[in-house]
């Protein structure tokens, strides 16, 4: 008896860890961000890992690889869409080449001000977009803020849509962003983020265009130092899950994954909004150039031919969208 005991004791000792273990086993999901730590859509992403690792009691961990670890833009959203990473938070633009209708969203002066981009992200039609990823392999999470875009390069004090004439400017990957540089008479030139700092530098390029926490963080302001604030757009940053991967979790778990990502909308925003003004804060102290444009009325008027050219999908979006008050 006392044998017994003794084994049964034994038994318990090394069972039930095991069990425990085998039950605590975590789901792991990689997520691939382009900017390095500290910056303000990464510590989105990191705020977003917190609510899924506290709210699933640590069973699911997602694991941030800032500074694009994993990759550039485009080559992580096909991954994502064959689902070798699960997550990634990108810019818009490149992923508008994969799901077009969401050109509607990074349309040129289409939103009033920031309140109403946000109006439209956390509204019906934001949340109608993110659930229409599927079909195209995503699954739509969140939105982050990117602020407002615009020109810098290296060669001359921009101050009207014809200075650009001519100029070498790199795009993301985006058939709309080449065709919005095309209308200021510029020659676009697509070009990962990656390689933006040395083409600047080599004169590859002239200029490129981008919100100032990229134009401070990625040290483009040390190689172009006139910037033109004509905030031509406005690009929301997205969260995007892997349908393969995610599709694997329970309903329960998207779910949980999803909820995660926008109520990490908020904290993302008041990081951003502090980054914007250090960053501007920097570059005017690092001497930059930086010329106001208070009245864009000449720069809407030369984009305003590109949305007629947009497809019915994408002219009915802009239609809501502007109707959003
Ligand atoms: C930044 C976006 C980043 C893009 C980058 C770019 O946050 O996702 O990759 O612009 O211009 O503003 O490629």
């Amino acid at each position: 008896m006392k044998r017994f005991i003794k084994v049964a004791f034994f038994m318990l000792l090394i069972l039930v860890p095991a069990m425990l273990f085998a039950q605590a086993k975590p789901i792991v999901l990689r997520l691939a961000e382009t900017h390095p730590k500290g910056y303000p859509t990464e510590m989105g992403d990191e705020e977003f890992a917190r609510l899924v690792n506290v709210r699933s009691n640590g069973r699911i961990i997602i694991e941030v690889y800032p500074g694009s670890q994993l990759g550039e833009e485009k080559a992580v959203i096909e991954q994502v869409q064959f689902g070798a990473i699960d997550l990634t938070r990108v810019s818009i633009s490149p992923l508008a080449s994969f799901v077009p209708k969401l050109n509607a969203f990074q349309m040129p002066y289409l939103y009033r001000d920031a309140d109403h981009m946000w109006k439209v992200l956390k509204g019906d039609i934001g949340k109608e977009l993110l659930a229409s990823l599927e079909p195209f392999g995503f699954i739509g999470l969140g939105w982050f803020d990117g602020g407002a875009r615009s020109f810098y390069n290296s060669k001359k004090a921009v101050r009207t849509p014809s200075d650009l004439k001519g100029m070498k400017i790199r795009v993301q990957e985006s058939e709309l962003m080449l065709d919005l540089v095309r209308s200021f008479g510029a020659v676009p030139t697509p070009m990962p983020y990656g390689e933006v700092y040395s083409g600047l530098q080599t004169g590859v390029i002239d200029g490129a265009e981008n919100n100032p926490p990229s134009y401070y963080s990625a040290s483009h302001y040390e190689v172009a130092k006139f910037y033109t604030l004509d905030e031509h757009t406005m690009v929301p940053e997205i969260i995007v899950g892997s349908k393969i991967s995610l599709g694997r979790l329970s309903k329960a778990d998207q779910d949980l994954i999803k909820q995660a990502a926008f109520d990490a909308i908020d904290y993302q925003r008041t990081q951003w909004n502090a980054y914007v003004k250090l960053s501007m804060d920097k570059v005017t102290a690092a001497g930059c150039t930086i010329i106001p444009i208070p009245d864009k009325t000449e720069w809407m008027k030369t984009v305003e031919p590109m949305y007629k050219k947009q497809p019915k999908e994408v002219q009915d979006l802009v239609a809501r969208i502007r109707a959003v008050k």
